[in-house]
């Protein structure tokens, strides 16, 4: 289908730019559209077209099982700290390259390994290109909680003030469109109770409407004791993919 298509071009067009014969170490994103690039990875493999020396760092159990089921060389953060690129999916892209991820509940490994690359591709369909973050993806803010703290973590949320809470947001000007953040417990689906991610936390999703001061927001929620990680990338992408309904790919730096 058109989504699906869409994915596999922004991913192919991702690896085929930037996965040359000279990286040497990968950090691979979590969530369907990162799918295809393994697909993609798996064919140059299988060509000769990548480094003999390539080692592929997964940021969940989800990317660890494609690494490894490509026959891709599976490395951890620990023996390589210094991550060439980073290829990874996004839930929404605004105008600057701020990113929302964690829609596959991914975001903590995700960050910290994107965090350890030098460089951030991010790869994603039509309906994640926005001009302000919000604008598309209406399911929320991923925020990864630890367990013990989350009813208290769930209370300061719902009491930040979309102008109060920011020394940047002066009274003209708001962080974000909503006067105080909705938080949900994401709930499981094959499982009774609230999704537990690889790290053993539970996930908000943290309604904020418009996003227009992504960085500040980032912050204040990362700042909450208790909170684990945050689904706002912002200032890290380099580069981000977007496949189009009519078949063609496009990037916006
Ligand atoms: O969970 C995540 O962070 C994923 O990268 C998500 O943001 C993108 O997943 P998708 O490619 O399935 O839309």
């Amino acid at each position: 289908n058109l989504v699906e298509t869409a994915k596999e071009l922004a991913a192919f067009s991702a690896v085929e730019k930037h996965v040359t014969k000279d990286i040497r170490v990968l950090g691979v994103g979590s969530g369907s559209t990162v799918v295809y690039a393994i697909n993609k990875l798996k064919e140059l493999l299988e060509k000769g077209q990548l480094s003999p020396d390539l080692v592929c760092i997964p940021t969940s159990f989800q990317s660890r099982g494609l690494i490894v089921d490509a026959g891709l060389r599976l490395g951890d953060l620990d023996e390589n700290p210094d991550i060439d690129i980073t290829i990874d999916g996004a839930d929404e892209v605004d105008s600057k390259l701020n990113a929302i991820k964690g829609g596959g509940a991914a975001h903590l490994r995700e960050k910290v390994v994107a965090s350890a690359s030098k460089r951030l591709i991010l790869i994603a369909d039509y309906r994640k290109d926005s001009a302000v973050l919000g604008e598309q993806w209406t399911k929320g803010v991923p925020v990864e909680v630890t367990p013990f703290a989350y009813k208290a973590v769930e209370r300061k949320i719902t009491e930040l003030h979309h102008k109060n809470s920011f020394q940047g947001a002066s009274a003209s000007s708001a962080a974000f469109e909503f006067t105080n953040p909705v938080v949900i417990l994401r709930p499981a689906v094959n499982k009774a109770g609230p999704v537990v991610t690889d790290n053993g936390n539970f996930v908000f999703d943290v309604k904020l409407g418009k996003i227009h001061d992504p960085a500040s927001v980032e912050t204040v929620l990362k700042m909450i004791p208790g909170v684990v990680e945050v689904g706002i990338f912002s200032n890290m992408a380099e580069e981000a993919w977007f496949g189009k309904e009519d078949g063609t790919a496009y990037c916006r730096s």
